[in-house]
């Protein structure tokens, strides 16, 4: 045993420590392009463990990472520098609820489905719906600020997180915020922390906000032979004052995909919108019939509404199917993510995606595109030979010009994903001086810099950015 394991695991037991080299693979890998191995995995139990471990590693200086369930699009759960890989899923209890209060207690390791799940006989939930709201964790959620498909009527995690536990980078035990509702008492110190990416300190408790969860739903499909045409349909829907508690849109390419994979059967037009309102009954009835008159001005091939709960669930059954679909769609190519997050102002979605689909014919890529139009934000996959060098170099290409546009219309990199390693490189694009701003404070928290390091903002595109993909590439 090697001196780091024997302190670690005299911090959690020497069943919560491990360096084998098939479970540091494990570990090597998110849901992200990119690839880095740690030196050791350390599952704490509690705060105190946590503290502990982080004091030995800023002791010794060796990089932390902390993880939940590795759903990360960006590699925020990799370690880049080797180090200590920080497995926070032990941390996995609710412990407290107060509906009447309207906030819950839990550990960072708790996964979303697992909240809401024991949230549901009490008539809450936590609105926000990631794509992997069946295994991400809460901690992980709150580290990148992770949104998903309810979004644009319920807000992001940031609008739920109340107060935080946090540890920061000397060991010391830090809460922040408070069990209300709203305060107004200085710094918003839990802003700062969700959406830091572990960059600042390990979360160990989250104080979390939760809402009345709706008793009536329905939900729409709607084609169009245009994607212009649907991206349209978006902003004319919120002009018009309604606020749909998901809108989203898929593109040919996606539709394609998720009728192989699953044989659904859509129509494979351009694109197709899925419009959910929830409520009560009277008033979701009324926002459907309103909704239907302004999608059926853009002439839809199919707009077909139902408040049945196995349609809808047939509905978003492609919708939610997307991402691990898009690998099946062309033998030889797989679905990478790059660009994968952007996100503009509502009314610019028709702009972003004609600009996405001039970029991937000038590229010779073909991009699939979808996502939560209906609060601005698209996700893209590129469908490439990974093994050829020459596809990557058009890919990346095609990523810097996606996020120049993005920026220009007014839009962020990451509308819910995060920064991670994978668009580290492009922070400066958007962020500029704010950018020598994150990190100040990211060196007064964390003067050894062990607290994820090489994440979140990097000066240029370094040479392991295309050298550890995971992929086999070729010449
Ligand atoms: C989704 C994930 C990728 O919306 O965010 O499917
Ligand atoms: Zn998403």
């Amino acid at each position: 045993m090697r001196g780091y394991e024997r302190a670690l695991a005299r911090i959690v037991g020497k069943d919560n420590v491990s360096t084998d080299k098939a479970e540091l693979f494990c570990y090597s890998f998110d849901a992200s392009i990119h690839t880095s191995a740690p030196n050791v995995v350390v599952r704490p139990s509690n705060t105190k463990e946590v503290s502990e471990i982080v004091r030995y590693a800023n002791r010794k200086q060796i990089p932390i990472v902390p993880r939940g369930a590795g759903t990360a699009l960006c590699g925020h759960s990799l370690a880049w520098n080797g180090g200590i890989v920080l497995d926070m899923t032990r941390m996995n209890h609710i412990s407290e609820t107060h509906v009447e209060d309207l906030y819950v207690v839990v550990g960072p390791g708790i996964v979303y489905s697992t909240l809401n799940a024991a949230l549901k006989p009490l008539g809450f939930f936590f609105p926000p719906e990631p794509g992997s709201a069946d295994v991400c964790t809460i901690g992980g959620m709150v580290a990148v600020n992770a949104s998903g498909t309810k979004a644009i009527k319920y807000g992001a995690t940031r609008d739920y997180v109340l107060g935080l536990e946090v540890v920061l980078s000397n060991g010391t035990i830090l809460k922040t915020g408070s069990r209300t509702i709203k305060n107004s008492s200085g710094y918003q110190l839990c802003r700062l922390f969700t959406g830091s990416e572990g960059t600042l300190g390990v979360i160990t408790e989250v104080t979390l906000k939760v809402a009345p969860l709706p008793t009536y739903s329905s939900t729409a499909i709607v084609a169009y032979d245009d994607l212009q045409a649907a991206g349209r349909t978006v902003a004319d829907l919120i002009r018009c004052r309604l606020l749909p508690a998901a809108l989203e849109i898929m593109d040919r390419t996606c539709i394609q995909a998720v009728n192989k994979s699953l044989k659904l059967g859509l129509p494979e037009v351009e694109g197709i919108l899925i419009v959910e309102f929830d409520g009560h009954p009277d008033a979701v009835r009324d926002d459907m019939r309103k909704a239907e008159g302004i999608c059926r001005a853009e002439n839809p091939t199919l707009f077909s509404s139902s408040d049945d709960p196995a349609e809808e669930e047939r509905i978003w059954a492609g919708r939610k199917a997307v991402l691990p679909s898009m690998s099946r769609l062309k033998g030889g190519a797989v679905s990478v993510s790059v660009a994968e997050d952007m996100i503009v102002p509502i009314s610019n979605i028709p702009k972003l995606i004609g600009a996405i689909s001039r970029i991937a014919k000038k590229r010779g890529l073909v991009i699939g595109t979808y996502g939560h139009c209906g609060d601005g934000n698209l996700h893209t996959k590129v469908l490439f030979d990974v093994r050829k060098k020459d596809a990557w170099t058009r890919a990346w290409k095609a990523c810097l010009e996606i996020y120049g546009k993005c920026i220009s219309l007014g839009g962020s990199l990451a509308g819910e994903h995060g920064i991670g390693y994978t668009r580290a490189p492009f922070m400066r694009m958007e962020h500029k001086a704010e950018l020598d701003l994150m990190r100040t404070i990211k060196m007064a928290l964390d003067p050894n810099n062990i607290m994820n390091p090489g994440k979140l903002s990097l000066d240029s595109v370094p040479k392991t950015f295309v050298t550890r993909l995971r992929y086999p590439v070729g010449d």
